[in-house]
């Protein structure tokens, strides 16, 4: 993809020399001030890195290089026939700040379906020497950490490359492992659940619309669901532990392989991306506990406070930054009162989001009593009959692919420094207190 590569580095010469004027000028000003308890509190609020591919309001919620979910889905290309705008233009979006054509999306679209062939057996063979309980996101991890020995940087690095061209090849294997993920992730669904038949490719269909179909769901709006699906989770700016983890250890230089596996481990924990797979698993639960499928305000209600009194979360609610409905809960919603309006597990989630702000909200502890986007994603699967919820962490992986990769590419292009903050001990703390230790000044 000679066109999207010659733009790219275009763009990031040109922001590589604005940083340097800006470094220049204003580098020793000061961005805040952190208070300790921020310090010990996850560093919530604390700015501390560049992440140029998209940036979150507390308020609005997410916007790819300035566009809001429903800007993106009114102005990106989509597929023929299709209302859905199509992922790979949000990765052309999100690597040059600039909405592409139809035509360089499907040439795009094109480029990764030739890179997606001959994967090696041997990462197949390594997803099927694990037991068949193994989670599927270790399955996810283990598949793309085998397919570590395709990468170009590695085998560059190690033969010696300038500092200079470590974008261009940071490139090429985000650009592989973008293309081969959907074969891995379908592999990973069928070898778990469908006794290992797989679904040969269809290349005549964008990345998302062949995903779809080689998952083996061909209903129309399923490939639709896919392809906005895989648009709305790709990215949330810097900070959430999958982008933050890949841009860590990608700052060591490690190679998209190894950095994507490592953000793909973050995104297993249930306070990230396994909460779309904890949500459903909670409202099966509470409707066998109820002893119906569509629970009342009320029920629902009462289901809560069992939750809430067992010391557990409230899955696919609340949110680090976030401080309203997330758009990208909105836009799930959207589409399902277009294609699903009266499916009873939807109606369901409906019936939650009425029901749980004002619950959390009375807490009084609880900042964000909205739902996330992990709130809605599952029902809509659920309703194609995709039942296997530990599956779905997948699909967000999948998706936070073209994110945290297009990141990468920017911060190697842009040399971004090896990450490394200060941290501190409590004996630090408690002498800095008693004026005793400046270590902070
Ligand atoms: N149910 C019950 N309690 C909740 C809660 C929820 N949904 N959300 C927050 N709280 C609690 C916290 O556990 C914390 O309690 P303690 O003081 O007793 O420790 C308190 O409220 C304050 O938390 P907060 O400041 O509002 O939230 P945090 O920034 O610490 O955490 C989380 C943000 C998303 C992790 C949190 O809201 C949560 O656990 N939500 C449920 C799990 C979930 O949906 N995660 C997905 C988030 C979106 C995402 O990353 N998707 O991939």
């Amino acid at each position: 993809m000679e066109k999207l590569k010659t733009l790219f580095k275009s763009k990031a010469d040109q922001l590589s020399a604005e940083i340097k004027d800006i470094l220049k000028e204003h580098g020793t000003k000061k961005i805040g001030e952190v208070q300790l308890a921020q310090v010990y509190q996850g560093m919530r609020g604390i700015t501390g890195m560049v992440y140029e591919t998209s940036l979150l309001d507390a308020q609005e919620g997410i916007r790819f290089r300035g566009f809001s979910i429903p800007e993106l889905q009114e102005k990106l290309p989509k597929a023929k026939g299709g209302q859905e705008p199509l992922p790979e233009a949000l990765f052309w979006l999100m690597m040059t700040g600039e909405i592409p054509t139809e035509e360089d999306t499907h040439a795009l679209s094109a480029d990764w379906a030739e890179r997606a062939k001959n994967i090696p057996e041997h990462v197949f063979k390594a997803i099927d020497a694990l037991p068949i309980n193994t989670h599927p996101m270790t399955l996810l991890v283990v598949g793309s950490m085998a397919l570590q020995t395709e990468s170009i940087f590695a085998k560059k690095y190690a033969e010696g490359v300038n500092k200079k061209d470590y974008w261009a090849i940071t490139y090429e294997d985000s650009m592989n492992l973008i293309a081969r993920l959907p074969a891995i992730a379908s592999y990973v669904y069928r070898h778990k659940y469908k006794n290992s038949e797989t679904i040969a490719p269809d290349y005549s269909l964008d990345w998302a619309g062949n995903f779809a179909h080689q998952l083996g769901f061909d209903q129309g709006s399923f490939k639709e669901l896919m392809r906005l699906y895989l648009t709305i989770h790709a990215d949330h700016e810097g900070g959430n532990v999958s982008a933050h983890t890949t841009h860590l250890v990608g700052s060591a230089l490690s190679d998209a392989y190894l950095s994507f596996s490592a953000g793909m481990n973050g995104l297993a924990g249930p306070l990230h991306g396994l909460a779309n797979q904890e949500v459903i698993k909670w409202i099966i639960e509470m409707q066998k506990t109820l002893g119906t499928q569509t629970p009342t305000g009320e029920q629902i209600a009462g289901y809560v406070q069992k939750t809430l009194s067992e010391g557990k979360v409230v899955p696919g609610y609340g949110h680090a930054v976030l401080r309203k409905t997330d758009p990208r809960f909105s836009a799930q919603q959207e589409f399902a009162k277009k294609h699903m309006a009266n499916d009873p597990m939807v109606n369901t989630v409906w019936t939650i989001y009425e029901t749980v702000p004002p619950i959390l909200q009375s807490l009084g502890k609880i900042k964000n009593p909205w739902p996330n986007v992990d709130a809605h994603s599952g029902a809509l699967l659920l309703h194609y009959g995709m039942k296997e919820y530990d599956y779905y962490t997948v699909l967000f992986g999948v998706s936070r692919a073209l994110g945290v990769l297009a990141s990468l590419c920017w911060s190697r292009a842009l040399g971004f420094a090896i990450e490394r903050p200060k941290s501190v001990t409590t004996e630090n703390v408690k002498a800095w207190i008693k004026g005793e230790d400046t270590i902070w000044e």
